[in-house]
């Protein structure tokens, strides 16, 4: 008995953490133009991570994309991450996230 609820309970938390890593709902792309060089790219991602509630940021260099990833439960700003874009220098051209597809400022 005491085997199979470990059992129970280790299926549950594979399935749970199987879940939380497929959840791309949450996740914000940006398609950024201007970027031409791996240091725009790691100049970009670490303002990014720098935004309320973000919790990791890639910038792809070939794909001219950042994908934000926010914190567990929480809710990264589309505005903040539009913004924030803006004044490192790049041209934000499209964001899609969890409040919907951009293709100016977010309202917030
Ligand atoms: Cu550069």
């Amino acid at each position: 008995m005491r085997t199979l609820l470990t059992t129970l309970i280790g299926v549950v938390a594979a399935t749970g953490f199987l879940l939380a890593a497929e959840a791309p709902a949450e996740t914000t792309t940006i398609t950024v133009e201007g970027l031409h060089c791996p240091v725009c790219a790691k100049s970009l991602s670490t303002k990014l991570k720098a935004v309320k509630s973000v919790k990791a940021a890639e910038v792809n260099l070939e794909t001219k994309t950042a994908k934000v990833t926010p914190a567990p439960a929480e809710k990264v700003s589309p505005k903040a991450l539009w913004e924030t874009v803006v004044k490192a220098g790049y041209k934000p051209t499209k964001l899609t996230g969890p409040s919907g597809t951009f293709t100016k400022t977010p309202g917030a």
